[in-house]
């Protein structure tokens, strides 16, 4: 059974559950259900261990980073084992995307905080400065999707402003986090300063509520957000949360069309469309909209399908397809599920689906399905784009296709979303801001803006005496 990490010690605790393969639905392990005494044990090791990893220079912290980033590295093939084995993501991704960003965040998070001035203000005689200081001990929700990728996105930013973290993955995705564990006591990390509990969503609801947690980290649904945020609204808690998307793409005209064919086969289907960055309404130039819609509908049935992370989720893409064709859409491609002819037919597959024809209002352009699926829609002018793309009570990321450079800064400064990507989608660059307004989210992570969430400023204000001329 797999053991929790707490104080740097395995714990094992708690009823089993399982946890399947999505590719075929069998077992893979069994884990054990953080109860409250598991919670409790393991916030009080974070807390026990706040004070002396607080206190430790921030160079230090970022040298602790930089071994972390080496630890990931010498255990690559154990990481993408694990996260493959509880997603079913295809390898390629899993070694080229999910496990290598882990790398990235510590070694990313490292340099950003190492280097990073303090602020001063100084005004006829007044001086002003702020020192910043560690939250305490950060609760860390982490989501199925891109379970190792997220979590140290969160942990690195949190540890290196002086935190001390309580992790949770999703029930769904223990395995890479359990990786870590190891990562972390094979370098020797301070006893208390990472800790991994397993659960589902009642676990980290203990964890949340927990009294001596200080702040809430999260990325998932939208749901599970303004549940996470009733649950600390008592202890007014900070919480930085990046949550669901109903995203666009505007396909101009001008584009270069292969590209942005190309460009749309990935935000639409990457991660079987299990991203909350990918692509659900597609919006098409008039004049080019049956030639894409054509050629979209053709690559769609190209993609190999990946799994759903569960039977429970497929569930719910299926209904929306059902959705599409009971509010009339016309299925371009898929709407159903594929068949092996093995044992992967047991597994929580999709088809990779096109769909058009439904009204804005639909609940199907509407709602987050977060599956391999995408609505096609036309449009004649920019401002008609500009208004579709902005008419949705969600506001993360957006794609533009065109190949007019003022037309690319136009749009983008008009689009209500967090993340703007033009000829591009999921281009990263880790010192940015990440995050998005509205259902979206709140606040922000990334660069700066992450140890400005995970740390609090004191301003400092010195009168200094002039002496009498
Ligand atoms: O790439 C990232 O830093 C990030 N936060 C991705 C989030 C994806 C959500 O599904």
């Amino acid at each position: 059974m797999l053991t929790h990490f707490i104080g740097g010690e395995p714990v094992a605790a708690g009823t089993a559950f399982p946890v399947h393969d999505p590719m075929t639905g069998a077992v893979i392990r069994q884990v054990g259900e953080a109860d409250p005494e598991v919670v409790d044990r393991a916030v009080r090791a974070a807390r026990e261990a706040a004070r002396d990893w607080a206190a430790l220079p921030v160079a230090e912290r970022a040298g602790w980073l930089r071994r972390l980033a080496e630890g990931i590295e010498e255990r690559f093939d154990d990481l993408v084992a694990a996260e493959i084995a509880d997603t079913g993501k295809p390898l390629d991704q899993t070694r080229t995307l999910d496990i290598p960003r882990g790398i990235a965040n510590f070694r990313a998070f490292a340099e950003i905080a190492a280097h990073r001035p303090d602020e001063a203000f100084h005004l006829s005689g007044v001086l002003s400065y702020t020192v910043r200081r560690p939250l305490g001990v950060v609760a860390v929700i982490v989501p199925w999707n891109l379970p190792f990728l997220l979590m140290t996105w969160k942990l690195a930013p949190a540890l290196v402003a002086g935190n001390t973290v309580v992790v949770k993955p999703s029930e769904h995705t223990p395995g890479s986090a359990a990786v870590f564990a190891e990562i972390c006591a094979a370098a020797g990390l301070p006893p208390g300063v990472v800790n991994i509990i397993y659960g589902h969503g009642s676990a980290g609801q203990l964890l949340v509520e927990h009294p001596w947690v200080d702040a809430v980290t999260f990325t998932g649904s939208t749901r599970t957000g303004s549940a996470i945020m009733k649950a600390v609204a008592d202890r007014v808690k900070p919480v930085s949360f990046e949550l669901g998307g109903k995203n666009a793409a505007l396909v101009f005209e001008d584009c270069d069309l292969d590209r942005a064919v190309e460009g749309c086969v990935r935000s639409v289907f990457t991660n079987g469309g299990q991203v909350c960055l990918c692509t659900e309404r597609l919006y098409v130039q008039r004049p080019i909209f049956e030639e894409f819609c054509t050629r979209l509908a053709a690559r769609a049935q190209e993609v190999v399908p990946q799994p759903m992370i569960s039977a429970e989720h497929r569930e719910k893409v299926l209904s929306y397809y059902a959705l599409a064709r009971s509010e009339g859409a016309k299925v371009l491609a898929g709407g159903g599920t594929p068949s092996f002819g093995d044992k992967r037919d047991a597994g929580y597959f999709v088809d990779p689906t096109v769909v058009t024809g439904l009204s804005e209002w639909s609940r199907f352009n509407r709602e987050e399905i977060f599956g391999p699926v995408c609505h096609v829609a036309h449009f004649d002018t920019e401002s008609e784009a500009i208004d579709l793309a902005n008419n949705s009570e969600y506001g993360l990321a957006a794609a533009i296709w065109t190949g007019g450079l003022d037309r690319a800064h136009r749009v983008a400064q008009r689009l209500e979303a967090g993340l703007v990507w033009v000829n591009t989608w999921y281009l990263r660059d880790l010192r940015t801001p990440f995050g998005g307004l509205r259902l979206s989210g709140i606040g922000r992570e990334g660069g700066t803006q992450s140890l400005d969430f995970y740390s609090e400023p004191t301003t400092i204000t010195i009168k200094m005496e002039q002496p009498d001329a």
